[in-house]
Order: C-alpha cells, then sequence, then structure tokens
C-alpha cells in the first residue's frame, strides 16, 4: 500500500509537508504517517479542486493508491467515500452538456427579476430543448405555478429551488431500489436495441453484485453473432466469473442451461444476455418472448427482473422504446447507458411521466467501475449545479 501512496503523492502537484518521498517512507516506517492520513490528505485536496476534471485526476489517483484491499474499517470507509465523491465528480462531468443546454439558460431566466407569463414561457422552451418532453414540461410547469401562487412568490431566483423540488418529486417513482431473493438464484434478462450497452452493462453489473459479496453466473443469450459471445466472455474474465454459451446454440436454450447451472451451484445471480432487437421487429420480439417463457420453464417464478437497457442519446425515442418493451415482455426496471456527454439527459423526466418504469441503474462510461444505483439527489443536483 505504501509504495502505491508515494506513487500518488509524485503524482499530485501540489502535495503539502511531506513532498519528499524519502522523508514520506521515514514516517510511514516509524508510523507517524498512516495509510489513511495520506488518504485525508488527498480528500482535503479534492475539496480544494476546482474543476471537476481536476476532482476525477485526484480521485483516480486515490482509487489507484487503493487497489490494494483496504484493511481496517477506517481506510474501507474512506475508500467508499472517495468512490462516491469520484462517482457524483464524473456524473457532474458527464451531464455537463445537459447542464449546458438546461442551467445555463435557467439561470438567465431565474435572473430575470419578476415573474410573469414570459418567464413560464421561456422556462418551457427550455425544458422542451432539455429533451424534457412536452408532458412532464407541462406537469412541471403546472406544479410551479401551483407553488408560486400558494406561497406568493413574487422574484424568479425563487424558482430555481422550486424548480428542483419539482423535478425531484416528478422523479420519485423512478427510485425503487432493486431487491433480490436471498439465499436463492435471481434471474435477470437485459433487453434493448442494439448498442444501447446490454453486453456492457452485464460486465458492470457482475462487478457491481460481486462486490457486494454475491456470487454471478452470465448467460450468452446474444446467439446472433459470434463477436457478442466473445465481448460477454471477456467480460466474465475480467470479473473472474463463468459464461454458459454454446456455438450454434439458441437463445432461449442458452439461458435456460444458465439458470439449471446458477441453481445446481447455488449461484446467486444470473445475468442474461440478449440479442439487440427493434420493438418493430416482431420475430425478433416473438423470439424475446419465447426467451422469457423458457426462463420462466427452467425456474418457475424467473425472470425477477426484465431489464431494458437504453441509450440515453436517443433522447425522446427512449419513451417510445420504454413503451414498446414494456407493453411486449413487462420489463421491471431500466439501465440508463451513456449518460456521460449526453446533452439529453433530461429525458429521465420524460420516462417519469410518461411510463414510470423504476431506473435502477445509470451508466457513465465504458469502464467495469461505471454503472451505479440510480438517486435522484445526485442526479437532480448534478443537472443544475
Ligand atoms: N460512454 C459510454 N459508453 C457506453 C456505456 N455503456 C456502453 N457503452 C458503449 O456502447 C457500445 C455498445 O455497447 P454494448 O454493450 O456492446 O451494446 P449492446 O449491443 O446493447 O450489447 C460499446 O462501445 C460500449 O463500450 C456508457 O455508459 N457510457
Ligand atoms: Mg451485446
Amino acid at each position: 500500500m505504501e509504495k502505491k501512496i508515494f506513487k500518488l503523492f509524485k503524482r499530485s502537484k501540489k502535495v503539502s509537508p511531506i513532498q519528499d518521498e524519502t522523508l514520506l517512507a521515514k514516517n510511514i516506517a516509524q508510523e507517524e504517517i498512516k495509510p489513511l492520513d495520506a488518504v485525508d490528505e488527498i480528500l482535503n485536496e479534492i475539496n480544494s479542486a476546482i474543476t471537476d476534471s481536476e476532482v476525477i485526476n485526484r480521485v483516480d489517483d486515490v482509487i489507484e493508491a487503493f487497489e490494494v484491499k483496504p484493511e481496517t474499517i477506517d481506510e474501507q470507509l474512506a475508500v467508499a467515500n472517495i468512490n462516491k465523491l469520484s462517482w457524483l465528480g464524473r456524473l457532474k462531468d458527464g451531464l455537463a452538456k445537459t447542464r449546458n443546454t438546461l442551467g445555463k439558460k435557467l439561470l438567465e431566466v431565474f435572473g430575470k427579476g419578476k415573474i410573469d407569463e414570459i418567464i413560464y414561457e421561456e422556462l418551457e422552451a427550455i425544458l422542451l430543448s432539455a429533451d424534457i418532453g412536452y408532458a412532464a414540461t407541462s406537469y412541471l410547469l403546472e406544479d410551479i405555478r401551483k407553488k408560486v401562487s400558494l406561497k406568493g412568490l413574487k422574484d424568479a431566483s425563487e424558482l430555481k429551488l422550486e424548480l428542483k423540488e419539482s423535478i425531484t418529486e416528478l422523479l420519485q417513482p423512478l427510485f425503487k431500489p432493486l431487491e433480490l431473493k436471498q439465499n436463492a438464484t435471481n434471474v435477470m434478462m437485459m433487453v434493448g436495441v442494439n448498442g444501447a450497452g446490454k453486453t456492457t452493462s452485464i460486465g458492470k453489473l457482475a462487478n457491481f453484485f460481486q462486490k457486494q459479496g454475491l456470487s454471478v453466473i452470465l448467460a450468452a443469450g446474444d446467439t446472433f453473432r459470434a463477436a457478442a459471445r466473445e465481448q460477454l466472455c471477456e467480460w466474465g474474465k475480467r470479473n473472474n466469473v463463468a459464461v454458459i454459451s454454446q456455438q450454434d446454440g439458441d437463445s432461449a436454450a442458452v439461458c435456460y442451461d444458465a439458470v439449471q447451472s446458477a441453481i445446481a451451484n447455488k449461484i446467486d445471480i444470473v445475468l442474461a444476455d440478449t440479442a439487440g432487437r427493434l420493438p418493430t421487429q416482431l420475430n425478433l420480439m416473438e423470439e424475446i418472448k419465447k426467451v422469457k417463457r423458457v426462463i420462466g420453464k427452467s425456474l418457475s417464478d424467473a425472470p425477477h427482473e426484465i431489464l431494458l437497457v437504453l441509450d440515453s442519446n436517443i433522447g425522446q425515442n427512449a419513451i417510445n422504446q420504454v413503451k414498446a418493451f414494456d407493453d411486449a415482455l413487462g420489463i421491471s426496471g431500466i439501465v440508463l447507458t451513456k449518460l456521460d456527454g449526453t446533452a439529453k439527459g433530461g429525458v429521465i423526466c420524460a420516462i417519469a411521466r410518461e411510463r414510470p418504469v423504476p431506473i435502477y441503474f445509470i451508466g457513465i462510461g465504458e469502464k467495469i467501475d461505471d454503472l451505479r444505483p440510480f438517486e435522484i439527489k445526485d442526479y437532480v443536483d448534478a443537472l443544475f449545479d
């Protein structure tokens, strides 16, 4: 652990009294500095970092420093803290484009003094431009008008807090922690169009669940392309979990085998990949319904979750996909990917208003750690501030 911390100190530019590596070594050797103090120091630095990317760089350094498992509970807490900070920084970074279309224009409106009809009209235009959608925009405006009259608000600057609150309320139906059956096999099926991020999300989820002490097995149910199978096997290797696959097998058969194997080996979670399909491709939609049925034959209450993987860049089209997949399969949750760098992050509000299926996870990058449970407050804060 010490070695990594030296590297960390070397890499960070303005570190404090202990810039000298040998001195640091000596201090650690004499137990005058504990690795945890070093983390505290970096945390101070993080707090004083100016830009988001500065925060992210520093946090990455700290995480790297702790790749060796943190030993004491204090160290574990420090790392958990750092991970959370890192995630928030990256989420904020990812939503920068959405914030720029939304936040900057909103600030202008909030600075316009007296609340009047023009303010409401401008607010409407801005919300629509951030892919919040017509239904959610109308709802939000109505809600804000109500609050304005109820609280007797006069100045537009008071609207920021109200809007934040209204959006937070609007999003409530999307928040539902994933419930897992204990000491039993939980089967999760991933569905969605091509390129949405199904396979990548499975790789990230395998990591997420394993970190919680759960065992995982993957089913290579995208049997259309050999490359899809290889991609999943790669994620299996990276996570050190088994991947059930068959050359030329059919998707339902692969998933069936994976569930059987999970039951036999007392595996907690089966993550089943499937081929991408558009809801308009009726034969393919029939095929995925069959996969679902066959999984049900393999274990009577399975699949426990049918997760629609949605690319947040598609904006309003996301709503059509949610409705179509939900109507066909009854999806239980959404994994919203690619929130990094999208200008269409407002689509979450549209989902909340038009088809409120819980968003279980959001993805903000291609790396194994770039997926977390959806938290309304984090998202709204990243959208506004
Ligand atoms: N930037 C970014 N890229 C992602 C994210 N999730 C997936 N991707 C990328 O999107 C592409 C398609 O992902 P893949 O998992 O193969 O999609 P699938 O066809 O639905 O299985 C790949 O290049 C992934 O690395 C994300 O959250 N952020
Ligand atoms: Mg795939």
